[in-house]
């Protein structure tokens, strides 16, 4: 890319320093101004400040407070310059599928051997004190900022699989995606969104979230095209791309684990799997260890406060909010769009 790209050291930072933000802004800026043609012939949804790019709907501009800046343009500038290297890792998913999940489990697997301690838990573990979102750099975001290099090579990305930047597919990186049941994305999305209206604004009713959704209307476009491609893409070329699910995950945490992890090249030893390692950071990445620690009331991501990342964690809550005419929808559009795919899940 024209500027470096620079990860975040795994280090707690309380709020973004003005610098930062406005070093952000001008990026931001320069990129929208530097796309502007682009963007302004893509189909656009103007009520939701969508614009379909490549087949996928996806924010454009700044979004959000301009505080986070995954939009339409940065995806068009990594596709213009992201430089992919054979040892990456990247981490995938549509959004609320376990992301924050998934970041910090690869993390723990991967520098398992710096933190490790005779007697268990290592007090210094990052994972105890600061967000897995600032452990593991988001590319649409992070790239664009100049912060102390974090060179292990392991980032995570939202973009859909047909839209990533060439490198990452041509090159010999892996991708690692998380899938989740669309009706489980869907809750914890529309809660997500109203969290994120702290400011006072109408919350958003969950019939226009489902409307929206149903339509493949989300950040990052349709939840189901988004899933098919990186399914597709693990069957064709498996030890590229690894397709976990959520749901699998919670089952059988041990099984996934230890298959992420030999994935990503990192695998547990015998004497690893004797000793109770992949216990250890089952425990360490689990909901109610990584809740506990972002709910102590300081705010360690650069971007959102953490405890907007922790709400259930449980599969199958949509069924305490979602009315049956929408999860009958929710399961035809999954039915139909999945046939011949074994993508399935119980709830
Ligand atoms: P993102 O894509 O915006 O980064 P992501 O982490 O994918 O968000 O989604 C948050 C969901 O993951 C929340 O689900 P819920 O709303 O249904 O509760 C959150 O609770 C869940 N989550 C976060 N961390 C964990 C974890 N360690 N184990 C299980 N679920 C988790």
């Amino acid at each position: 890319m024209s500027w470096p790209i620079a990860f975040y050291s795994p280090v707690a930072t309380n709020t973004i320093t003005k610098d930062e933000e406005k070093e952000r802004k001008a990026k931001m800026s320069s990129l929208i101004e530097r796309y502007k043609d682009k963007v302004s012939s893509l189909p656009m949804n103007v009520d939701h400040d969508l614009c379909k790019y490549m087949g996928f709907w996806h924010f454009h501009g700044f979004w959000y407070h301009s505080k986070a800046d995954f939009s339409v343009e940065a995806i068009m500038a990594l596709q213009d310059h992201f430089e992919a290297q054979p040892t990456d890792i990247f981490l995938a998913s549509h959004p609320k599928s376990g992301t924050t999940w998934l970041k910090a489990l690869a993390f723990a697997i991967m520098n398992r051997n710096k933190f490790k301690t005779r007697s268990g838990s290592c007090p210094t573990h990052p994972l105890l004190t600061i967000s897995p979102h600032d452990c593991v750099p988001f590319m649409e975001s992070e790239s664009f900022l100049n912060n102390p290099s974090f060179a292990n090579g392991l980032m995570h990305t939202h973009i859909p699989y047909t839209s990533l930047p060439k490198s990452i597919i041509s090159s010999d990186c892996r991708i690692v995606y998380l899938c989740r049941n669309p009706k489980d994305v869907l809750t914890s999305y529309w809660h997500f969104l109203n969290k994120l209206k702290d400011d006072g604004s109408t919350p958003t009713k969950l019939d226009d979230a489902f409307e929206l959704f149903s339509r493949g209307m989300s950040p990052y476009g349709s939840f189901w095209d988004h899933v098919i491609g990186y399914y597709k893409a693990s069957l064709e070329q498996p030890l590229k791309v690894l397709f976990l699910k959520y749901e699998d995950l919670k089952k059988n945490p041990e099984n996934e684990v230890t298959k992420l992890a030999k994935f990503i090249g990192n695998p547990f030893t015998e004497e690893e799997e004797f000793d109770g390692s992949v216990k250890k950071i089952i425990e360490l990445c689990g909901f109610e260890n990584l809740s506990k620690v972002n709910k102590d009331g300081k705010q360690t991501s650069k971007v959102l406060s953490d405890d907007i990342y922790f709400r259930k964690g449980i599969v199958g809550d949509s069924v305490n909010y979602l009315t049956n005419e929408m999860i009958q929808t929710l399961d035809k559009i999954t039915k139909e769009k999945f046939d011949g795919l074994s993508i399935s899940f119980e709830a």
